[in-house]
């Protein structure tokens, strides 16, 4: 029978934990691995502000490498859902990039993880490899009732704009037809085109990167125009954690995210 429910049939408990009524905030700490300690201060760099930081903004998911997970979100484990990143690369490079799977499913959910991350360069010259291993990673994934998320990003010599509608909504295309529940994009601020990227996507969620961080107008802005092109939210990192008033932000945002309310309402209500 075909089914036509919106999410799928098994990890639903997941699901629900992570999306509940399909839209969701996750908060990312992965840049440690991913561009190194410059990201960070004193204070951010420690894990237990981010876990804190989740937990007091009541994020959906904090998604992070094992090493963070296994020594600092042990004490959160019934509070914040916890999606394991299962590969990593660091910024040194980004011309050719690869990035293997070097934690496994079965650790991930030993660790009481509600899903995986798994990031793919659409365009390397090695992207085949990355779609071996996120195609069986979604196999295990699934068979475990966990949700597979993958973190894709078209870069390398085959990509001559990262972020062209072309080109996003073939990785999201490429992401949800290699088993995704969840493609986590950047977002290009073209409403009408990145339309498009969440059609392409069909049934798997699109959540939406933050990226460096900018003025808190700016990034609420970004949120709104994000949903109102139909993603399902975001998986924010350095526009929240380096933020001074990073729960006050996560306030806002979430008016947008879950509220639908404007980032000229939103940041009205940030200025008290
Ligand atoms: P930010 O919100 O800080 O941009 O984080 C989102 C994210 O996907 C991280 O999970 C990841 O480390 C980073 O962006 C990778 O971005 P890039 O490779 O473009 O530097």
């Amino acid at each position: 029978m075909i089914n036509t429910q919106k999410k799928p049939a098994v990890r639903t408990s997941a699901y629900s934990k992570v999306l509940p009524k399909g839209k969701t905030l996750i908060l990312a700490c992965d840049q440690g691995f991913e561009h190194g300690p410059k990201d960070f201060n004193i204070k951010n760099i420690d894990p237990d502000h981010i876990m804190d930081i989740a937990l007091e903004g009541r994020y959906n998911a904090v998604a992070v490498q094992a090493g963070i997970a296994e020594k600092y979100h042990v004490a959160h484990f019934r509070d914040i859902p916890l999606i394991v990143k299962l590969n990593g690369k660091t910024r040194f490079d980004n011309d050719d990039p690869v990035s293997l799977q070097h934690t496994s499913v079965e650790y991930a959910s030993r660790l009481g993880a509600s899903g995986v991350g798994y990031t793919i360069y659409l365009g390397s010259s090695r992207e085949q490899e990355m779609f071996v291993e996120f195609g069986r990673i979604c196999e295990e994934a699934h068979r475990k009732g966990l949700l597979a998320v993958c973190w894709m990003y078209p870069r390398g010599p085959f990509i001559d704009d990262e972020v062209s509608t072309d080109n996003l909504a073939y990785g999201a295309r490429v992401a949800m037809e290699l088993g995704a529940d969840m493609v986590k994009l950047k977002f290009n601020g073209d409403v009408e085109g990145m339309k498009w990227v969440v059609k392409c996507a069909g049934r798997a969620k699109v959540v939406i990167a933050g990226g460096s961080k900018t003025g808190d107008l700016d990034f609420l802005k970004l949120a709104e125009a994000a949903m109102k092109s139909g993603a399902a939210g975001f998986a924010v990192g350095r526009n929240v954690w380096q933020n001074d008033r990073p729960l006050d932000l996560t306030k806002a945002l979430k008016d947008v995210v879950f509220h639908g309310k404007t980032a000229d309402e939103a940041f009205e209500a940030l200025k008290k």
